[in-house]
């Protein structure tokens, strides 16, 4: 077999620049908690390929239902000839999302493409242009999905012009807004859009419930809520993007049912296939049926090898209580990071929910963004084979993301190494 370094020579002549990766080290298997290269050094894994392999790398239900369906057929488009696994994937999602109500989904391939079909239906259905987005969000890379994401580099730079009709306010974000309770974070955002945009041209508020590549911001309680009811009155479709936050990663299914908000869309992708590629939108039927016949779809959506892996990791993540495990790689890891925070005086905040948890990293003593320690800190980790990620706005929180099938084992040595990457 090749190694990494080899790999990585052929890469330079081969892959376009553009596409970067955390580590120069090349995969050759991976399962559970841990990633094991081609030069045979394994890898404790916090990151699950950002928050895709909820269920494990490779896990068992995945392979076999996989295998299954490759045998069977491998694609016939479900707008062509369909089959049964779309429609199942659809009604699980329909039965599993917040919200009493009667719902609809569509199935896509990509986070990006979710949201993008997300505001065509939101448009579409309520016949108005603008879209309200929020500071820090990250909402996808294709030309749409840019203009919905706040940061410029690496992912707007260069590459406009962008959408129109998109309106940014202020996100809740407590370390970083005095501690503003969410009801007058919610109250600032709801003004501008009023004062500027107008309720009545806003066809969507599109929100991450937790922010995910923006810095894990977790907004002040009641800031949800209050946007909820105010989409409400002004008829106002809320889309909760839950692409990072879903599939029991935060400790429940999804990451709206910790402030009790049900959203009438939310966008879905990572977690629900165990690493195929697979995303819908699901919602109000009210507003999903609006659509005309033909007017969503796409080659390759809701392929019936992904909707296969779909099914088999839903069965999962009920069958091992992955919520469950969640909550207890929090219980396990949130004492060890704020004993990090107290020993080294570099941690701002300990912050997330579950097994999506993250560490803001400052100067000591301010609240001044340290993006040189943060990557130095991941530098080490990954020099000592633990796999982590790093996020945010100012580059300066490292998040971490384990699959919540991760051993005791294979977390406590994860947070070993974590403790060792820190300075102090
Ligand atoms: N919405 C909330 O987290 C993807 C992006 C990694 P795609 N996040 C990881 C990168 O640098 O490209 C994401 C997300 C939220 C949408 C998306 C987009 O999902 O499947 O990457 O298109």
């Amino acid at each position: 077999m090749a190694s990494s370094e080899e790999l990585h020579k052929r890469r330079g002549a081969a892959v376009a620049r553009g596409v970067g990766s955390v580590i120069p080290s090349y995969v050759d298997r991976a399962s559970g908690g841990k990633l094991t290269d081609v030069d045979g050094r394994e890898w404790i894994d916090f990151a699950a390929g950002i928050a895709v392999t909820n269920v494990g790398n490779s896990a068992p239900r995945v392979v076999e239902a996989v295998r299954a369906q490759v045998e069977r057929f491998t694609h016939t488009c479900f707008m062509v000839a369909p089959y049964e696994s779309y429609v199942a994937v659809c009604e699980q999602l329909n039965a599993l999302t917040p919200g009493g109500f009667e719902k609809r989904s569509a199935l896509f391939n990509s986070g990006a493409e979710a949201v993008e079909n997300a505001v065509k239906i939101a448009r579409h259905a309520t016949g108005r242009p603008a879209v309200v987005v929020f500071d820090h969000a990250y909402h996808g890379r294709t030309n749409l999905t840019m203009a919905l994401t706040a940061k410029n580099m690496p992912y707007k730079h260069r590459f406009g012009p962008f959408a129109g009709e998109i309106y940014r306010v202020p996100m809740s974000y407590p370390l970083r807004d005095g501690g503003l309770p969410g009801a007058e974070a919610a109250a600032r955002a709801i003004e501008l859009v009023e004062k500027q945009v107008g309720a009545e041209n806003v066809a969507a508020l599109l929100i991450e419930p937790i922010q995910g590549e923006g810095g894990f911001v977790v907004p002040a309680p009641g800031f949800l809520p209050a946007l909820r009811e105010w989409a409400t009155a002004a008829g106002v479709v809320f889309v909760a993007d839950e692409i990072q936050t879903g599939f029991c990663r935060t400790g429940d299914w999804f990451a709206c049912q910790h402030e009790g908000i049900e959203p009438d869309l939310v966008t879905l992708a990572k977690g629900i296939a165990g690493g195929l590629p697979l995303a819908a939108v699901t919602g109000r039927a009210g507003l999903m049926d609006a659509v005309h016949v033909g007017g969503l779809g796409g080659t390759y959506g809701g392929n019936p090898i992904a909707c296969a892996a779909a099914l088999a990791s839903i069965e999962t993540m009920h069958e091992l209580d992955l919520a469950g495990a969640a909550r207890r790689i929090e219980a396990t890891m949130v004492p060890r990071l704020q004993a990090i925070a107290e020993r080294t005086g570099v941690v701002a905040e300990v912050r997330g929910r579950g097994a999506m948890l993250a560490v803001e990293i400052v100067q000591p003593g301010t609240l001044t963004p340290d993006p040189v320690t943060t990557a130095a800190v991941s530098a080490a980790c990954h020099a000592a084979g633990l796999l982590t990620l790093t996020c945010g706005t100012y580059g300066n929180v490292l998040r971490f993301l384990p699959p919540l099938v991760i051993s005791a084992a294979e977390l406590r040595r994860g947070l070993d190494i974590l403790d060792a990457a820190f300075p102090g």
